[in-house]
């Protein structure tokens, strides 16, 4: 297993300013703590300088592990399962750029928030348009060599898939080898009823996980055990990255990203 580091920035136009320096300064970072890779979210592809990005992530030898995706449903309302056809297919086809863009770092695609709610519809409804939409971008995604990563998400997020066994329905009924589950341990100690028991039923259909304790502060700095966590992982053979994903607390951004790395590489050492 191998660590890496979600690096947050404050918004997807890589010609921003803002978001660059976030960028730069994140990747900066975490290679100088000694992270394995960094996770990135990007709004909109489109607005990337890819050959800038590249050439600096190769420079400082830092692969993408993960590309987060839900900022095009929180900034501008894109769902795959939006019951407007015009609103899925733009989000289908941001989905499709995410894919086309992960590709030239190696990375997996996750498929967050972009899934939309439930809202007053019903779990059947919603069920249907999310699997259309994923067998078309699981196909798309194969084409170019491109695993995807649907992420259970708590009940105070979204009203649909909050559990592992939800996310596992959607792959059984989508049968497709290049879509897996993002296990989120955040998420996880809201909605399942015992993590590490998840990570053993659950755990051929993992492909990502994602690192925050039980107030998504580091890791070492809430209750969750993250010894017998990461040991459920090796034990289901998870060869994948494990993602800091948490608030820059206790002590801001650096501190946070610190305490995470000591927390889990010691946590490694002891499997
Ligand atoms: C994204 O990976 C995640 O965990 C969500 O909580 C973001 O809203
Ligand atoms: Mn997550």
């Amino acid at each position: 297993m191998k660590l890496a580091l979600v690096v947050s920035t404050s918004d997807a136009a890589f010609d921003a300013l803002a978001f660059k320096g976030d960028l730069l300064k994140g990747v900066e970072m975490a290679k100088r703590i000694g992270y394995d890779a960094v996770e990135i979210a990007v709004r909109d592809p489109k607005l990337v300088n890819v050959k800038e990005l590249k050439g600096f992530l190769d420079e400082l030898k830092m692969p993408v592990a993960a590309v987060g995706t839900g900022q095009a449903y929180l900034v501008e309302g894109l769902s795959i399962t939006s019951e407007d056809p015009f609103i899925r297919r733009r989000a289908l086809d941001r989905l499709k750029d995410h894919i086309d863009f992960a590709s030239i770092f190696g990375a997996k695609v996750i498929v967050g928030l972009i899934r939309g709610k439930r809202e007053k519809r019903t779990f059947e409804r919603v069920f249907q348009l999310f699997i259309e939409s994923l067998n078309e971008l699981a196909d798309h995604a194969a084409g170019k060599g491109v695993e995807l990563v649907i992420e259970p998400l708590n009940r105070y997020e979204t009203d649909f898939i909050n559990t592992l066994q939800e996310a596992k329905m959607v792959l059984q009924n989508l049968n497709k080898p290049n879509v897996g589950i993002l296990a989120d341990t955040f998420h996880m100690n809201i909605e399942e009823v015992n993590l590490e028991e998840s990570i053993r039923n659950f755990g051929a259909w993992i492909k990502h996980f994602h690192v925050a304790d039980s107030n998504r502060w580091a890791p070492g700095s809430g209750h969750l055990n993250f010894d017998s966590i990461l040991k459920a992982l090796h034990e289901v053979n998870y060869e994948g990255y494990v993602s800091v994903e948490c608030l820059p607390l206790p002590g801001g951004q650096e501190e946070a990203a610190t305490l995470a790395f000591k927390t889990l590489q010691s946590v490694l050492k002891r499997l």
